[in-house]
């Protein structure tokens, strides 16, 4: 560790993302270890982690068999080049994911993170329309408070201000209306039941533009990091259907709701809706180890498989694109969700969980909850004048209450592993209950 002249941690050095450093430095909190559902803190405090990790961990911390196949690999073969080369771990880590996604979605591309599955998936659409001579397809369109991570690519189809306002931004981006209609909708238990009508935002941007001109939309199927915004009821397949009318690859932001999340492996399975490509990561290591996996149709990887067999068919890919190290991990991964039936489990939790967290309805400064699977948002009035203060202030009180809270601005996020017990989400919730009476 590096030590300072008065024996504490340098912290000057490590210039930390998405926080606020500087007052993160001057009372900072730090995890010193972790295991199941619970973080250790420096101090000794013991925390329950109500948002597995970001979202990553579900199948909980510290899973022996995981770090066991981590070590074998480490010690077998460390690190293989992928290109124009290959390893055996690769192939078959594609093939069981391409068992679990939706049907015709088999064939899998890999990546390090969230933010390059998105920018391998966008430039997918791309290749794969000027493959079929539809070069002309050069616009995108994301929507209002989505997040796509923070590749150029992703941050041009996101949909968060604060995400996009510092930096140039790709052209021929369109956004859909965001889907959170509080006046409708506020503590909707599950899907909203108004805002399907949203999607036909897609069919004016095809009138505007021609739909002919549009290569891919990309949405989460139920938005994460803009604060758990459930799909309105017939949105999902709305958005399908006009997507097929106009010729335009649906693409679905799994990096999130995949592995389990919502109860079934992806989303798309539980809202019986398939996208042309899926983008994952996190959960597909159980966030142990970088990695991102995209899917694609069938159909658009073979578009892609013309000209000589010796041409390379997408200049694409990564250093650690299919790293030994990380398939290992992803095949224990996909063991222990098989084993313990978590990519299914959030179908028998999800009815106690929306009843706990829709408990803290008319606690201070409630003014929405919402609920999915095992995703879930509480919104707080912010301070005047100060947005965000009072979500930061909900973080550092779930501390002292044994909670790890997750706060984007003054909306508490919830994702606890897959693994959660019935009386840890009670717990949760009600050390909740207990920091929000506490806080100003
Ligand atoms: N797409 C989606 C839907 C995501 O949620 C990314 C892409 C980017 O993934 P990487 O691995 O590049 O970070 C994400 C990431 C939060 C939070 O607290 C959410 C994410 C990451 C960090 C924090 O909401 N999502």
């Amino acid at each position: 560790m590096p030590l300072d002249a008065r024996n504490e941690l340098d912290l000057s050095a490590w210039w930390m993302p998405f926080t606020a450093n500087r007052q993160f430095k001057t009372a900072p909190r730090l995890f010193a270890s972790a295991s199941g559902m619970t973080y250790r803190m420096t101090d000794g405090q013991e925390v329950l982690d109500t948002s597995a990790g970001l979202w990553c961990v579900n199948a909980g911390h510290a899973r022996a068999e995981i770090a066991d196949a981590v070590h074998r690999q480490l010690m077998e073969l460390d690190y293989a080049p992928a290109f124009q080369m290959g390893h055996s771990g690769a192939f078959e880590l594609a093939s069981r994911l391409a068992a679990l996604a939706p049907e015709g979605l088999d064939r899998v591309f890999f990546t390090n993170s969230g933010s390059e599955s998105v920018d391998t998936a966008l430039k997918i659409a791309f290749g794969y329309h000027r493959a079929r001579g539809e070069g002309h397809r050069t616009r995108l369109v994301g929507r209002e408070r989505g997040y796509h991570g923070v590749g150029f690519g992703g941050v041009s189809v996101g949909g968060l201000v604060n995400n996009r306002r510092m930096f140039p931004t790709l052209p021929y981006v369109d956004h859909l209306a965001q889907t959170h209609l509080p006046k409708l909708n506020a503590f909707s238990v599950g899907l909203p039941e108004h805002g399907a009508d949203l999607a036909d935002e897609l069919d004016r941007l095809a009138g505007l533009h021609g739909g002919e001109t549009i290569a891919a939309v990309i949405v989460e199927p139920v938005a994460g990091a803009g604060g758990v915004l459930p799909p309105p009821k017939g949105y999902l397949e709305r958005l399908r259907a006009l997507c097929d009318k106009h010729g335009i690859l649906l693409i679905f932001d799994e990096v999130i709701t995949g592995y389990g999340r919502v109860g079934a492996p992806f989303a798309a399975q539980r809202f019986g809706v398939t996208p042309d490509i899926m983008t994952t990561a996190k959960g597909v290591t159980n966030g142990v180890v970088p990695m991102g996996a995209v899917f694609a149709r069938r159909q658009i990887h073979d578009a892609f498989m013309q000209g000589p067999p010796e041409a390379i068919e997408f200049f694409h890919g990564y250093t650690y694109s299919g790293h030994p190290v990380a398939c290992a991990a992803a095949l224990a991964t996909l063991d222990i969700y098989a084993r313990e039936g978590l990519l299914t489990r959030v179908l028998e939790l999800e009815g106690p969980f929306a009843e706990a967290i829709h408990g803290l309805r008319g606690s201070p400064h409630v003014t929405d909850i919402r609920n999915f699977g095992l995703m879930g948002a509480i919104d707080l009035a912010p301070r005047p004048g100060a947005p965000g203060a009072r979500g930061y202030a909900a973080l550092v009180g779930g501390l002292g209450h044994g909670v790890m809270l997750r706060a984007a601005g003054d909306t508490l996020a919830f994702s606890p592993p897959l693994i959660v017990s019935e009386s840890q989400i009670g717990q949760i919730f009600d050390a909740v209950k207990a920091v929000l009476a506490g806080i100003e």
